[in-house]
């Protein structure tokens, strides 16, 4: 961690986290038989496991960073509890909430899963595994007594970043000590700290401004300086927080900064924007020359007007408060005609696994010699197989025949003898296993539940 990221700590303000999900496991199956007096062939009794918890994110507007969840980052819901006997289904696992701000997008392995934008949105991150059917579930009139009962299946595990991006509609930016802090002060409740030196604000600042019936939210965030978009001064760390604004409103300071005049100072801090991401030069930028108490104040607007002439250049005094009322008339005109597109799109393929459809396996003869089967339904029907129960086994066979795994790895070259690895498990291939499966009319029914089989 860099200095200025332990600074942040300090201040409390965290914009990222990596955290890691587990969602709860479905609990097991149960297999058994009801056994009581006077009831002769009382027949499979055994009840199907609970469904494991889920991990949900949720949008609050109370919240304002992401510390909370970076200080525990491993998250894990409660599995589902196994069946029993007499019917007895398992309970469910509890799903876990947690709330992150407004404005958090989720991403896995750099894909956008989620953007949580307003209060109360929630969005499933991991979700639980489905609990093992009990041997209920099993009896057909062919097989009255079945010994068989699925295994739950487990939740879904990975690492998930959360990154925030502050929603405001306007966002102040300008080089330090510019009057960014006092302006938000003056429009809005935020008290961010004032003080006259470069540098104050450390945080990015949020304020609801209200003027003429009308609101919008404020982001003020710390002063940029040249360089700034390859990481010189603070700013460059919160840039990305008016990636989502609407509006820019560029205050300069007549005084210049640093023996800079401010005309330059113009130049660098919308070239420093531009550096950074070509989507903030193309935002509204609302040129505002404060501190117009100073005498210097009136002539700096007058040569910026003339250079950039087809852009307004308005003069306040952020402390006395002259001309901030006509700037909010022109934002609050401004605001309804921007039309933004959205900056992250959840895409299609970073829904997680257990929400994808279901799709077939390939068949590949990896460098160990292993024939290796990847799919998500088989890898998921050798989850939930119980390898203690033979006639587990004998069931295992026939689906790997209905779905047609045994032609594809015997098109794949696969012969008696050759280790097959599906889901973390590894077989031997043997003619016995492969004729073990009974099609022909059992195919039907075989295929009609590999249809169910899933979610
Ligand atoms: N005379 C005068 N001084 C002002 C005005 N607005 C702000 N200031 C002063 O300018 C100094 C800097 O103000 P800040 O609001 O902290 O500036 P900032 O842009 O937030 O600065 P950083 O957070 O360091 O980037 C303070 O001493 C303010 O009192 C103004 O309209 N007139
Ligand atoms: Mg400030």
């Amino acid at each position: 961690m860099t200095k200025i990221q332990d600074h942040r700590v300090a201040a409390g303000f965290i914009d990222t986290a990596r955290v890691y999900l587990k969602a709860g496991k479905g609990g097991d199956g149960c297999s058994s038989f009801r056994r009581e007096k006077y009831i002769p062939y009382g027949g499979p009794d055994g009840g199907h496991g609970g469904k494991g918890g889920s991990i949900w994110f949720e949008a609050s507007a109370n919240i304002t960073t992401l510390a909370e969840i970076a200080c525990h980052p491993h998250i894990t819901a409660s599995d589902g509890c196994p069946g029993k006997g007499n019917r007895k289904d398992g309970h469910y696992g509890e799903d876990h909430s947690l709330y992150v701000p407004c404005g958090t997008v989720v991403k896995r392995a750099g894909t956008v899963l989620a953007d949580l934008k307003e209060h109360g949105q929630r969005f499933m991150a991991a979700k639980g595994g489905r609990g093992g059917r009990g041997n209920t579930a099993f009896k057909t009139r062919f097989n009255t007594a079945p010994k068989i009962a699925e295994l739950g299946e487990p939740g879904d595990e990975y690492e998930a970043r959360l990154e925030l991006s502050v929603l405001a509609d306007v966002g102040f930016v300008g080089m330090p000590n510019a009057g960014k802090s006092t302006l938000l002060s003056a429009i809005s409740a935020a008290r961010p700290k004032i003080a006259d030196y470069p540098f104050t604000t450390l945080n990015p600042n949020i304020g609801m401004v209200q003027h003429k019936g009308k609101s919008f939210a404020a982001a003020d965030i710390p002063g940029l300086i040249e360089g700034a978009h390859e990481g010189k001064g603070l700013g460059v760390l919160f840039l990305k927080h008016i990636l989502r604004t609407k509006i820019l409103v560029h205050l300069v300071d007549p005084v210049g900064f640093a023996g800079m005049k401010p005309e330059k100072a113009v130049r660098v801090i919308e070239k420093e924007l531009k550096d950074y991401h070509p989507l903030l030069a193309k935002k509204i930028t609302i040129l505002v020359v404060n501190k117009a108490d100073l005498p210097e104040a009136a002539k700096v607007q007058e040569a910026l007007e003339k250079k950039y002439k087809k852009r307004e250049v308005f003069l306040i005094s952020a402390v006395t408060g002259k001309g901030v009322s006509r700037l909010l008339d022109r934002i609050i005109k401004l605001l309804p005609t921007v039309k933004q597109a959205d900056l992250y799109q959840a895409s299609a393929d970073s829904v997680p696994a257990a929400l994808q459809p279901k799709g077939g396996f390939t068949v590949e003869l990896d460098s160990e010699g292993v024939f290796s089967v990847k799919g998500r339904r088989v890898e998921k029907l050798i989850a939930m197989t119980n390898f203690n129960q033979p006639d587990s086994w004998d069931r295992l066979h026939r689906i790997f025949k209905t779905i047609g795994m045994d032609k594809a790895l015997k098109k794949a070259g696969c012969a008696a003898g050759d280790m097959v690895r599906v889901g973390g498990k590894e077989f031997q291939w043997t003619d016995a296993t492969m004729a073990a499966g009974r099609p022909g009319k059992f195919a039907y029914k075989y295929r009609k539940f590999d249809q169910e089989y899933g979610d």
